[in-house]
């Protein structure tokens, strides 16, 4: 021990940190000294967890964004803030159809565009004439956040919404404490008038104003705002602070996905780089904060409705497979699905969602691990090996892998074997991968059959965690 400590010595370090498990108090780290060293020894309950509206909201696996407003009527993607209150005319909108829509997919929660970058209001905002009051919608006396949320309501699902930041119609963006008050105003607006509202969704977008000078957010004076007005919900940016963007809008989780983030890797939303991105993509074992990742991307190409894409709705295959990319590995998937100018989901957009459920109940319904019997000796130095016989040998097609997580995330790796010998006296390789953490899903080329699977993971800490397997 005394020369690995000269060797540590001579690299610089002075503290061995070692998370500890049973042996040790559990909730104080404890120090000794030795040749020099200080030894702290944290015990593993001070490993980062969710909070309980973290935990929820990844359970909730799935929910719909809905992108919609001024853009929905001038066929683009990013309005201007030029574009008249006129053209806002949804002449059938009916958010039960959108929150019918949802629970047919298995959301558990929508989130509207309040306001998108061309700064008009869904809902008739005190803070600028520019919002759904000065439209044709309902003869001017129309809100679409209530309607939108009394048919979350109705339908038992959470409500979210998306106030974007940057704001190409107001005269006040790049004038920065003012349009952060303006801001505020906006959110309070949003947090006081329709109930409990449980995610607030912000992107970093921010560009410069009619004074040519680029706005300057006050992050902190946002999420405090938000955090005082709704403290239940979960605020999600490329800087939490409590779920973060996963760093691409493909649908595309990374595949080594912890939920532990170093706060200072993404110091503020927008920030930019290609080191931003991976620490999206990836996380950070050894990560301070709990901020799970969400992953959003569209149904279509576009995030607002376009005829022209009415043939390029991704297909039930395709949404599966999204799945499989966000939820199976880690993530939450936020899948939009954008109303058209009648103000109604497109029937195909209706269609593929719950053809996408209904693929979803397929493939998990019958657990060939079920009855299973799961030999696991004694597991020692944070890895372990558990067998799991399924009783008969039998095609698999799917293995889901999950960790309690309301212990915090510790899985680094797992591989999963057939245990049956093979000819050449080896185990045969089924998968082999990094995380794990709420889920991971797992596909599995057609084999010829299994009876016993053999699952040795890695943890980061001395006790080895507790994973759930299914098999489908
Ligand atoms: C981005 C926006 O610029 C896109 O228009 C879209 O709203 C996407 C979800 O977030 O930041």
């Amino acid at each position: 021990m005394g020369s690995d400590f000269a060797d540590l010595k001579a690299l610089g370090i002075k503290t061995i940190v070692n998370l500890t498990s049973d042996d040790a108090d559990p909730n104080e780290p404890t120090r000794s000294e030795a040749a020099g060293m200080t030894y702290v020894s944290i015990p593993m309950t001070t490993r980062t967890v969710p909070t309980p509206a973290q935990l929820q909201w990844q359970r909730d696996e799935l929910a719909l964004f809905l992108h919609f407003g001024v853009n929905t009527f001038t066929d683009r993607e990013w309005g201007d803030g030029t574009e008249s209150p006129s053209i806002f005319a949804p002449a059938a909108l009916d958010a039960r159809q959108w929150a019918r829509a949802a629970k047919a997919a298995g959301a558990r929660m929508m989130i509207l565009t309040a306001k998108h970058h061309d700064g008009f209001c869904l809902w008739p905002s005190a803070t600028t004439k520019h919002t759904v009051a000065a439209s044709p919608f309902r003869g001017g006396k129309g809100d679409v956040v209530r309607e939108f949320v009394d048919a979350c309501r109705a339908e038992g699902l959470k409500a979210g919404l998306y106030c974007s930041p940057w704001d190409r119609n107001s005269p006040v963006y790049g004038d920065s404490p003012r349009y952060n008050d303006l801001f505020c105003d906006q959110l309070t607006e949003l947090l006081t008038r329709y109930g409990r509202i449980d995610e607030v969704w912000f992107d970093g977008a921010n560009g410069e104003g009619p004074n040519g000078k680029k706005q300057a957010y006050d992050w902190p004076r946002f999420w405090a705002l938000v955090r005082r007005l709704q403290p239940q919900a979960v605020m999600f940016s490329d800087a939490g602070p409590d779920i973060r963007w996963i760093g691409n809008e493909r649908g595309v989780a990374g595949d080594t996905n912890w939920s532990t983030m170093n706060p200072d890797a993404v110091p503020y939303p927008g920030a930019d780089g290609p080191q931003i991105i991976t620490a999206l993509q990836n996380g950070d074992p050894d990560g301070t904060v709990w901020r799970p990742g969400e992953t959003d991307v569209s149904i279509r190409p576009g995030w607002f409705y376009h005829p022209a894409e009415d043939a390029r709705v991704k297909t039930v295959d395709e949404l599966v497979e999204l799945y499989f990319t966000s939820v199976g590995r880690n993530s939450k998937l936020l899948l939009n699905v954008p109303p058209t100018r009648a103000g109604l989901l497109h029937e195909t957009d209706v269609e593929r969602l719950t053809g996408m459920r209904r693929s979803l109940t397929s493939l998990f319904r019958n657990d060939l691990a079920g009855n299973a019997v799961r030999r696991c000796p004694p597991a020692s130095g944070g890895s372990s090996v558990c067998e799991i016989d399924l009783g008969r040998t039998t095609p698999i097609s799917i293995i889901e892998l999950s960790e309690d997580i309301t212990a915090g995330q510790t899985v680094s790796s797992y591989r999963i074997e057939d245990a049956r010998v093979t000819a050449l006296g080896q185990p045969r390789l089924i998968a082999t991968g990094t995380t794990i953490g709420y889920r991971r899903l797992i596909r599995v080329p057609s084999t010829t059959g299994v009876q016993v699977l053999r699952l040795s993971v890695r943890s980061l800490v001395p006790t080895p965690p507790r994973v759930r397997v299914r098999v489908f």
